[in-house]
C-alpha cells in the first residue's frame, strides 16, 4: 500500500484524464462544492468541451442530447444530495434509448455519511436498474492510477454497449478534504504503458460503436457475430419471406439503413418508417403509412402476409393494429432489447435484418404488383395529405410540421419532442434525404426536452431545428437558462402552442368529462408566454403569422447563435377536425 491515499483532486484529474483518453469529448457540469476537483478537473482539460448548466436535470438532458447528436457518450459532473437525484429522468431516458451518459455523482466520503452531515444522501445505486453499471470509486490501493483509469474504462465500456446494449452508468465518487490540491497531478495508468482500456471505443472518437450512426443504431452485437461465422441459430430466410407479401415497420432504435431499403426493394416489399427510425429516406419507405393504415379499404386489400418490425414502432395506432392482426411478425433486434411493442411476434431474431435476408435476396423473385400499389397509394395519399394542408394561409400544426421537414436543409438534424410534435411528423414528413431525426422516444418523456435539443444541436456538425408543443417548451425552461460563456448553437425551436397538451383531446374519456375538470387535469394550460420567457432568458423570438414565414424566420435563426423560438399558435378543436377530414379524404381516395 502506498504511504499515502491520493488526494481528491488527483482521484478527479485521473478520472477525468481517462474520460478523455476513452474517447469522451463532452462534459456538463453543475455547480457544487463537493465535486469542485472534479469540475476543475474538467475545466482544465484540453481535450474536453465542458458545458455548465445550473439545473442538473437540463444539465442531464443537455448530455443525453449532446451523446444521441455525437455518437459518443457524454459525461456529467455534479455534486452531492439532492443534484443527484435530477439526473434521474435523463438516466431513465438514456437506459430505455440506448443512449450513453456517464453520470459522476461527487459524494462525501463513507465516514462522514449517516451521521447527519450536511448535504448527504444515500447515493449508492441511486439509479437502480436503469444504469448498465454502478461502481462506487476508492481511492484505490496500491496502484491507484491503474484502478481509476481502469474504473473509467470499463464504465465507458458499458456506456458504448461493449457489454450490453449501450446506456447509462453511474460512478458515485466519495471525495476526501482537502477538495483541492494545487500539486496533485493525473496519476499514470499501467506501468508499461498499454492501455488499460477493456472498452472497445477506447481512444477511437467517433468510430466508437455508438459513433457515426448514433447510439441508436450501435453496432449490431449479434450481428457482427452471426457475420462472424458463430453458431447462433438463425431460421432460413427463404423459408420465412420467400414469395410472400412482406411489409417492414420501422420506428426508434431500428438496426439499418440504405441496406435495409436496398433489401426490402429487392424483395418488392414497402417501408413504413416513423421519422426516428432514420429509414424514411427514399423508396420503398412511404410517407403516408399512418393514413393508408387509417384506411380500412386499403388495409383490406392489402394485408401483409408478414411483418418485420425494426426498433420500436409506437406513433400511429392504425399502423399498430397492423402489427396486432398480422399472424406473422418477426421481430430483428441484433441489441436484443426485447423490444415488440404488440407482443405478438412470432420470431424474435437476434440479427440485424439486413445481415440476415441478404443472403436470400439474389434468387428471390418480388411479389407481383405489391410493392407497386403500396406507392401509387402513398403517392395518392400524399397529394390528399398536401393539398388539405394548401387550405389555410395562417400557421397549421400539420401544415407548420410539413413545411419544417420539408425545409430542413442537407445535412441537418431536427430534435422533436414527444407529444402530437412527434406524431404530426410522423404523419406529414416527406421521404427524403439529410435529415436526421432525434426523440426521446426512450421512455416519451416531455422533460428535458429544450436541453436535449441544444445538446444534439451542439453536436451537430450542421443545421439544426426543434419542434415541441408549449408544455414540453415550458417544461424545460431551464434549458434556456445558458451562462454567457457556454457554448451555444443557432438553434430555431419551432413552438407549437395549443395552450396546454392538446394530445390529450383525443384521449377517449375527455368527451365524458367536464369541461373544467379536463382544462385543469389534462390540458393544463399554463399561460406563459412564450415571448416573455425568451426575453426573461436572452432567447429570440418570432410569432408565425403566416404559413409563408417560415422559411424566413428559419434562415434568421440560422443566421444568429442561440435559441431562437418559433411561436405558432394554434387551436385544437380546429386542429383535430382537420386531421379527421384529412384521415376522410385519403380514405375516400384509395376507397
Ligand atoms: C415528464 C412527463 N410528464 C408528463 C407526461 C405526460 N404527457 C404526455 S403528453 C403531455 C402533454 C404535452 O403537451 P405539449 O408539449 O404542449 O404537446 P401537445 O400535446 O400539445 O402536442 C403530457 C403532460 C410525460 N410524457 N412526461
Amino acid at each position: 500500500m502506498p504511504d499515502q491515499q491520493p488526494s481528491a483532486t488527483a482521484v478527479a484529474l485521473t478520472l477525468v484524464d481517462e474520460l478523455a483518453a476513452q474517447g469522451v469529448t463532452d462534459v456538463v457540469v453543475s455547480p457544487g462544492s463537493r465535486s469542485a476537483p472534479l469540475s476543475l478537473a474538467v475545466a482544465a482539460h484540453e481535450g474536453l468541451r465542458m458545458h455548465v448548466r445550473v439545473d442538473e436535470r437540463s444539465a442531464a438532458f443537455l448530455a443525453l442530447g449532446l451523446a444521441r447528436g455525437s455518437g459518443r457518450p457524454a459525461a456529467i459532473v455534479c455534486s452531492s444530495g439532492t443534484a443527484t437525484a435530477n439526473y434521474h429522468p435523463a438516466v431513465m431516458e438514456a437506459d430505455a434509448a440506448g443512449v450513453g451518459v456517464v453520470v459522476l455523482t461527487a459524494d462525501r466520503p463513507p465516514e462522514l455519511r449517516d451521521i447527519g452531515a450536511n448535504q448527504t444522501a444515500t447515493q449508492q445505486h441511486l439509479y437502480g436498474g436503469a444504469v448498465r453499471w454502478f461502481h462506487e470509486v476508492s481511492a484505490g490501493g496500491d496502484r491507484p492510477g491503474v484502478y481509476l483509469r481502469s474504473v473509467v474504462a470499463r464504465a465507458v465500456a458499458h456506456a458504448v454497449g461493449g457489454v450490453a446494449p449501450p446506456g447509462p452508468v453511474h460512478l458515485n465518487v466519495p471525495l476526501r478534504e482537502p477538495l483541492l490540491d494545487d500539486t496533485a497531478t493525473a496519476l499514470p495508468g499501467h506501468p508499461a504503458g498499454a492501455p488499460v482500456a477493456t472498452s472497445r471505443s477506447a481512444r477511437s472518437g467517433p468510430a466508437s460503436p455508438m459513433g457515426g450512426l448514433g447510439p441508436d443504431r450501435a453496432r449490431s452485437r449479434a450481428g457482427d457475430s452471426t457475420s462472424a461465422g458463430s453458431a447462433r441459430w438463425l431460421p432460413d430466410p427463404r423459408e420465412v419471406l420467400d414469395g410472400r407479401r412482406g411489409l417492414v415497420i420501422a420506428g426508434e432504435g431500428a438496426v439499418g439503413g440504405d441496406d435495409v431499403l436496398d433489401l426490402a426493394a429487392a424483395l418488392g416489399w414497402p417501408v413504413i418508417a416513423e421519422p426516428t427510425s432514420g429509414l424514411r429516406l427514399r423508396e420503398p419507405a412511404v410517407r403516408t403509412g399512418h393514413w393508408l393504415a387509417a384506411s380500412e379499404a386499403f388495409v383490406s386489400a392489402h394485408r401483409p402476409d408478414v411483418v418485420v418490425q425494426l426498433g420500436r414502432p409506437v406513433l400511429s395506432r392504425a399502423v399498430a393494429a397492423i402489427v396486432a392482426v398480422c399472424d406473422d411478425v418477426i421481430v430483428c433486434d441484433p441489441l436484443e432489447r426485447g423490444w415488440d411493442p404488440q407482443r405478438n411476434a412470432r420470431l424474435v431474431l437476434p440479427v440485424a435484418f439486413a445481415d440476415w435476408v441478404a443472403p436470400m435476396v439474389a434468387g428471390s423473385d418480388p411479389v407481383d404488383g405489391w410493392l407497386d400499389a403500396w406507392l401509387d397509394a402513398d403517392r395518392r395519399a400524399g397529394a390528399v395529405v398536401d393539398r388539405l394542408l394548401e387550405d389555410s394561409d395562417e400557421p397549421t400544426e400539420l401544415g407548420v410540421v410539413r413545411d419544417l421537414a420539408r425545409l430542413m436543409p442537407a445535412n441537418s438534424v431536427l430534435t422533436v419532442a414527444s407529444s402530437l410534435a412527434i406524431r404530426h411528423l410522423n404523419e406529414t414528413m416527406p421521404v427524403r434525404e439529410g435529415l436526421r431525426v432525434v426523440g426521446n422516444r426512450g421512455v416519451s418523456g416531455i422533460d428535458g426536452f429544450v436541453s436535449t435539443a441544444v445538446g444534439v444541436a451542439l453536436a451537430h456538425d450542421g443545421p439544426s431545428a426543434a419542434l415541441a408543443g408549449d408544455l414540453s417548451m415550458v417544461h424545460d425552461m431551464t434549458g434556456l437558462v445558458i451562462g454567457p460563456d457556454e457554448p451555444v448553437p443557432a438553434l430555431p425551436i419551432v413552438v407549437i402552442n395549443n395552450d396546454g397538451g392538446g394530445i390529450f383531446d383525443l384521449l377517449p374519456y375527455g368527451s365524458q368529462l367536464a369541461a373544467a375538470t379536463f382544462r385543469r387535469l389534462f390540458a393544463t394550460p399554463h399561460g406563459v408566454p412564450l415571448g416573455g420567457m425568451a426575453i426573461t432568458t436572452g432567447a429570440g423570438y418570432l410569432g408565425l403569422d403566416e404559413m409563408a414565414d417560415l422559411p424566413g424566420a428559419l434562415d434568421d435563426a440560422w443566421a444568429n447563435p442561440g435559441i431562437t423560438i418559433i411561436e405558432v399558435t394554434t387551436d385544437t378543436p380546429t386542429e383535430t377536425a382537420r386531421y379527421h377530414r384529412i384521415r376522410e379524404a385519403v380514405a375516400a381516395e384509395l376507397g
